[in-house]
């Protein structure tokens, strides 16, 4: 970094300060639409939280003043602007950035890596390492906008069920809540909505339903408590004159609630409490926390001062900081709007967070649309409104690889798109892509035609089903890397320069991506293709399919990729801890496992496994879990458990597929015993035994013999 390139300048609302680049690779700078590598040549992105369709050249929900340079020879370094003003980057092709902050403070942190990794892992040491999610959250979630009632809810988690596809979450949207209003439901078309849920329950799934920042501020006297409780308690916003601000969002005239006033956030929790004893939600949904509102500033406009047109206004959307959100001299506890705007999704996040782990007294699950730096603590972020088109679902992959280099494994798009209609072959790709989103839902906009998988014919249901027990087979793993994600900071899906810093193929690229360091996934992007260019880094690699070897010396690869395909390969080296799958987490948590074992050239693999109750408060922090190593060698896999909870007890390890076995095995043994169920494949060279039934918990060896 060299910052003498242009001086710096502090202004009371103008802060600028620039510097060359190592290099052109710049990634982060979130939230946009841009492929996972920025374009450097005079472009500008905007950090301002906006409601916002994801669309090129916009400033979107969530804003992340971090980047990441890769550097030549495998290494790389970031960069945080910790401020929460607007902030425009103007990116030029020298390689050079500057930085135009409208406020606050210059407090500059420089991540040395000197890997990407090792950046990304810094800079969690500054923002917070990722919550740990809830097992259940990372199953399949359904919603739509227009379920219209708790009937028409029901029937959608039936047909799911019924015609065979995992899920383990539904959810409503606006239509449950009574005239709009947060904390209150529809008597006449969601009046059993406490029954529905509990009925939910009882067939171990779990409901979510939304939740807006904006309270109804116009129901009469004595009918609505959160907005009279709110008003007594002085929880809202002020605008300049010191009254409550009144903007509008889907009730009509609404207050905002100040996150940054610690009574505004006990409120928050009261309010939430006291739905939750009526409505057991296991999760919430914290939309419109731009905060968004459809009028400009507020129902009476915003004050001419210097607050609302700054000296300088970055490029944003609409033209003005107050478009589509509350006037920026709106005053909070901790300071004016201007200066808090970018932080009131986190602020929400945090107090919903905090409110449903003293209401539930287990791990939350919170979804936010808006984010800052940190949140990933805290929430979960979908990256909003996309179309169902096909180059939507190709920038999704860039979208989800961002949020985990910001600290925010548990992301995903809505699947088969949400504006529009999606087509069959579209949805089938995106349920297949979707399926290694690290967050798994399927929404979709009111006026648009359905989506649900069970609405398609038989050949994409097909495929929509694998697609789903696939990725339920492989929750103990994907459970297992967010363990990572919450102890050390390592990414869950993982852009391939990660991992590979020094294979210039891998610079760029986000059509691919890994889970971890092991699983590579190579969707199908384009409409009508049956075939796939997939890119493999050197060495060897598994179809984790049925184990055909792949040797790539750092190579295109072009594979079959019909509609019921979806390519994923396994690196050799690796152990895959994967569970049979069933319609619930909550099931299939009670199912044997299997491993997928991958072997190197040398005959070694290593694996593990994070397992616990699955949704207990700090249990790896109060050593409330089990962890099991799995290692491969000399042709034999031997397991180490560390029992430090009872939570593996009774599970029992089925059987496994070890891809590479050179030489055809004569007998297999397991624990000492010989095994009578185990089929070689000499072209693929790929054993697999089955019917074991050796306890998790213990130690346990599977030899085979040649
Ligand atoms: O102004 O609650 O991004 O997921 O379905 C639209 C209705 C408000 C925007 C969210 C979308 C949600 C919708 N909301």
């Amino acid at each position: 970094m060299n910052t003498t390139v242009a001086p710096l300048l502090f202004a009371d609302q103008y802060l600028q300060l620039s510097t060359t680049l190592a290099s052109s690779l710049v990634s982060g700078l979130g939230e946009h639409y841009t492929p996972l590598v920025l374009d450097l040549n005079w472009t500008s992105l905007t950090l301002w939280n906006r409601d916002m369709a994801p669309h090129a050249d916009a400033n979107l929900y969530g804003s992340h003043p971090f980047y990441m340079v890769q550097e030549e020879d495998g290494f790389a370094h970031g960069a945080f602007l910790l401020n929460s003003n607007a902030i425009e980057v103007m990116l030029q092709p020298t390689p050079a950035l500057t930085w135009v902050s409208t406020g606050g403070i210059l407090d500059l942190y420089i991540f040395l890596g000197p890997d990407p990794q090792s950046v990304i892992r810094q800079y969690l040491q500054v923002i917070g390492y990722p919550m740990m999610p809830p097992y259940w959250s990372l199953g399949f979630h359904l919603c739509r906008w227009g379920y219209a009632t708790s009937n028409a809810t029901r029937m959608v988690a039936q047909r799911m069920h019924s015609a065979n596809f995992p899920m383990d979450v539904q959810w409503n949207d606006l239509d449950y809540a009574d005239k709009r209003r947060v904390f209150t439901f529809d008597p006449m078309r969601f009046g059993d909505l406490p029954e529905m849920v509990q009925e939910f329950h009882k067939e171990g799934m779990k409901y979510i339903l939304i939740l807006d920042p904006g309270i109804s501020s116009t129901s009469p006297p004595g009918t609505y408590p959160p907005f009279e409780d709110g008003v007594k308690r002085d929880v809202f916003l002020k605008n300049a004159t010191g009254h409550i601000l009144i903007g509008k969002v889907w009730p009509g005239p609404t207050a905002f609630p100040d996150f940054t006033n610690p009574e505004a956030r006990q409120w928050w929790e009261d309010c939430i409490r006291i739905f939750y004893s009526k409505v057991p939600v296991d999760g919430l949904w914290i939309d419109m926390n731009e905060p968004s509102s459809f009028v400009q500033g507020s129902v009476e406009g915003c004050p001419d001062n210097e607050l609302e047109k700054p000296p300088y206004t970055p490029r944003v959307v609409g033209g003005q900081l107050n478009s589509g959100t509350i006037c920026m001299s709106a005053q909070q506890k901790l300071s004016s709007h201007y200066n808090l705007h970018n932080l009131y999704g986190l602020t929400e996040a945090y107090a919903t967070h905090s409110a449903l782990m003293n209401i539930q007294g287990r791990r939350p699950f919170v979804l936010s649309r808006s984010s800052f730096p940190g949140i990933g603590r805290f929430s979960a972020v979908w990256t909003g409104d996309v179309r169902s088109d096909w180059e939507q679902l190709r920038f999704s992959i860039a979208a989800v690889l961002q949020f985990s280099l910001f600290g925010v494994p548990l992301v995903g798009a809505d699947i088969c798109g949400f504006e529009g209609n999606t087509t069959e072959e579209l949805c089938v790709r995106w349920m297949q892509l979707g399926a290694f989103y690290p967050l798994m839902r399927n929404h979709n906009d009111k006026p648009n035609a359905p989506q649900e998988p069970y609405v398609f014919g038989q050949k994409a249901q097909a495929a929509m089903r694998s697609a789903l027990n696939l990725r339920y087979s492989l929750l103990p793993f994907l459970y297992t890397l967010f363990h990572h994600a919450h102890t050390s900071a390592d990414t869950v899906a993982r852009p391939l320069f990660m991992e590979f810093p020094t294979d210039p193929n891998c610079l760029t690229l986000d059509q691919q991506f890994l889970w971890g360091s092991s699983l590579l996934i190579s969707p199908v992007l384009e409409q009508g293709a049956v075939e796939l260019s997939m890119y493999l880094p050197a060495g060897t690699w598994y179809h984790l399919h049925n184990g055909q070897p792949f040797h790539s010396n750092g190579q295109y690869f072009q594979l079959p990729a019909p509609l019921e395909t979806i390519n994923v390969h396994v690196r050799a080296g690796h152990i895959i801890p994967q569970q049979e799958p069933a319609l619930t987490t909550a099931a299939s948590r009670g199912n044997p496992f299997f491993l997928t074992v991958a072997l190197s050239t040398s005959g070694r693999a290593w694996g593990d496994l994070f397992w616990d109750d699955g949704h207990g408060l700090r249990t790896f922090e109060t050593r409330n879990y089990c962890y099991v190593t799995f290692t491969a060698g000399q042709s034999q896999i031997v397991s180490d458990p560390l029992n430090l909870s009872g939570a593996l007890a009774s599970l029992l390890l089925g059987g496994l597929r070890v891809f590479g076995v050179s030489s055809p095995p004569l007998y297999v043994v397991a624990n000492g015993e010989k095994v009578s169920d185990f089929t070689y494949q000499a072209d693929i060279k790929v054993l697999t035994v089955t019917s074991l039934a050796l306890p998790m918990s213990k130690t346990f060896t599977v030899q085979w013999f040649p």
